[in-house]
């Protein structure tokens, strides 16, 4: 299926990636939430009537959480309060979904470390 083929040709090499031109405002996004760490912006292709990705504006190594160090355990943490803090702004804190796919089995497409967060309608389960 189209998803799965799309994974497959990302691989994550370490390579800059498109959220690094949307970190330094060299291509546009719809921002929701910044602060000195991470940077909030809603996904190009929303899978819900709220999608926005959280991402750590100094990738670090992280480009997937399979990937992930202790070292990076303070901006994981971070990340996941950006996400709550987000699904505040957005008037979803009642009820939202926080997404990470984690390689390519997973369909991860952008190799810098993001939460989906997901909401505005009724979530399913399980994800496929
Ligand atoms: P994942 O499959 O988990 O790696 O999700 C990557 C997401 O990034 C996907 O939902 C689409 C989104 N995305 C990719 N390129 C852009 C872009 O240029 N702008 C925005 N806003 N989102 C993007």
């Amino acid at each position: 299926e189209a998803s799965a083929t799309a994974a497959a040709t990302n691989v994550d090499i370490g390579a800059p990636t498109i959220f690094d031109k949307i970190i330094a405002k060299e291509i546009p996004s719809s921002i929701v939430y910044e602060d000195d760490k991470v940077l909030a912006f809603r996904d190009i292709s929303p899978q819900a009537p709220i999608h926005i990705l959280v991402i750590p504006k100094s990738r670090d190594g992280l480009t997937q959480l399979g990937r992930a160090e202790q070292r990076h355990e303070e901006i994981l943490g971070h990340l996941l309060y950006a996400a709550k803090i987000v699904a505040e702004k957005e008037g979803i804190v009642d009820g939202f979904r926080v997404v990470i796919n984690s390689g390519p089995t997973a369909c991860q497409s952008v190799y810098h470390l993001h939460l989906h967060v997901l909401g505005g309608r009724q979530m399913k389960w399980p994800p496929g």
